[in-house]
């Protein structure tokens, strides 16, 4: 790696420790106490990424341009949270959701991109910021070394656990050019094909098949989203008969198969250093009385700017929700059979 190339890594590793992003090899800066981690991809490991995308999405995210890339895992705002899920007469919020996580992440990247290109006067699509998006980003964490894919089909991130969003910096250089391999790698872990294999590194681990109420995630591995009661929650479609019986008075965003995991990290400071702080979201739980009998209105006033006020999610969606979570309270669940057919 020229001494340029060196410039960049170094900046780039200074610029996302600001953000709080501790680096997940030896070679970067620790920043102990980070709410996120971060791990860098070489050009090798991104062609393979980048080779599974539809060309559309290549495209879109100039991924066939970039030389290399930077994983990223924020852990969620209020992570040390450990209450209970809310029940009737509340419907409760997704800890990524109760303060908009990815809006965060998002905020962070495009503060790295944007001292990047300031930097080395890059031009503006040289850096492109991945949070949430149309590429998948599981895949980019674990090629980061940032931790392997749990048997609930999440990343679970060393020292954070499953409780994070995740993001990236499609980079014009290769973060590690001069990395070599073995002990010349300074600590570098590089994953294995076994990271990317919902499960294979849980050994006997079950917790997030039993924790989940609808019966969506695999023995085997990975989640049947057809069960999962986050994906109804998020789309208009009608929600089987399975799936709504065994309805965990969700509001959006369900948690059960991340908060039931060992690795999950109760306590853990997240990007608010803690609950304390919050002010931009929702919160965990939403009173049904109010989801029931709002107006449309009152309902787009209450949620606009956070993550539950996003275009696509119509008052029509979170009313549906709020229903299913009043009909959980009457429901008989110890006779609840999750893995019975859906309809
Ligand atoms: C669609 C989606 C959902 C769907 C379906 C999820 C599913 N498991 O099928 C629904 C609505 C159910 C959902 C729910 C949730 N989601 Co979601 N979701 C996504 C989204 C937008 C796309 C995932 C996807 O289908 N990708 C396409 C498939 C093909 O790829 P993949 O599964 O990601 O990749 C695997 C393989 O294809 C293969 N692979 C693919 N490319 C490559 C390349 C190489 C080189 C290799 C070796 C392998 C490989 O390996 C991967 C790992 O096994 C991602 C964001 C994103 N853009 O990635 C978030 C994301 C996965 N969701 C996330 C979260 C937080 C959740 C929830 C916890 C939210 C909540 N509180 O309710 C739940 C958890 C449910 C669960 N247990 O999965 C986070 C996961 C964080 C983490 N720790 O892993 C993500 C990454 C969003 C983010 N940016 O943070 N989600
Ligand atoms: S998000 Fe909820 S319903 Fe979906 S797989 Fe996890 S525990 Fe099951
Ligand atoms: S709960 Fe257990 S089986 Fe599920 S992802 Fe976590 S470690 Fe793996």
């Amino acid at each position: 790696m020229d001494a340029k190339s060196e410039d960049i890594r170094s900046f780039l590793s200074e610029s996302l420790a600001a953000e709080g992003f501790a680096g997940a090899d030896a070679r970067v800066e620790a920043a102990p106490g980070a709410p996120g981690l971060w791990g860098p991809i070489g050009a090798g490991e991104l062609a393979a990424w980048t080779a599974r995308l539809t060309p559309e999405t290549r495209a879109r995210y100039g991924a066939a341009e970039a030389k290399g890339a930077a994983a990223c895992a924020l852990a969620y705002a209020d992570s040390g949270e450990a209450e209970p899920f809310a029940e009737p007469p509340a419907a409760s919020v997704g800890r990524f959701a109760r303060d908009d996580s990815y809006a965060e992440l998002a905020a962070r990247l495009a503060r790295v991109r944007d001292s990047l290109r300031a930097r080395f006067g890059w031009p503006k699509s040289a850096v492109r910021v991945l949070v949430n998006s149309r590429a998948p980003e599981k895949p980019l964490a674990a090629l980061a070394g940032l931790g392997p894919v749990g048997r609930n089909s999440l990343v679970l991130v060393h020292g954070l656990g499953p409780g994070v969003v995740l993001g990236a910096l499609l980079l014009p250089f290769d973060p590690l050019a001069d990395a070599g391999s073995g002990e010349e790698s300074g600590g570098l872990t590089r994953p294995e094909a076994a990271d990317f294999e919902p499960g294979a590194r849980c050994g006997s681990c079950r917790a997030c098949v039993e924790a989940c109420p609808t019966g969506a995630v695999l023995e085997s591995g990975g989640i049947d989203a057809a069960r999962c009661a986050q994906a109804a929650a998020s789309s208009e479609d009608e929600v089987p008969g399975g799936v709504a019986a065994a309805w965990p008075s969700i509001l959006y965003g369900c948690d059960r198969c991340l908060a039931a995991c060992p690795f999950f990290v109760p306590g853990a400071p997240g990007w608010q250093g803690g609950a304390a702080a919050r002010t931009t979201g929702p919160g965990p739980a939403v009173p049904l009385d109010f989801l029931l009998g709002a107006s449309d209105g009152e309902l787009e006033r209450a949620f606009r700017g956070t993550a539950l006020g996003l275009g696509w999610m119509k008052p029509s969606l979170w009313r549906r929700n709020a229903a299913l979570a009043d009909a959980s309270r009457v429901r008989d669940l110890a006779s609840f059979d999750a893995r019975r057919p859906l309809h």
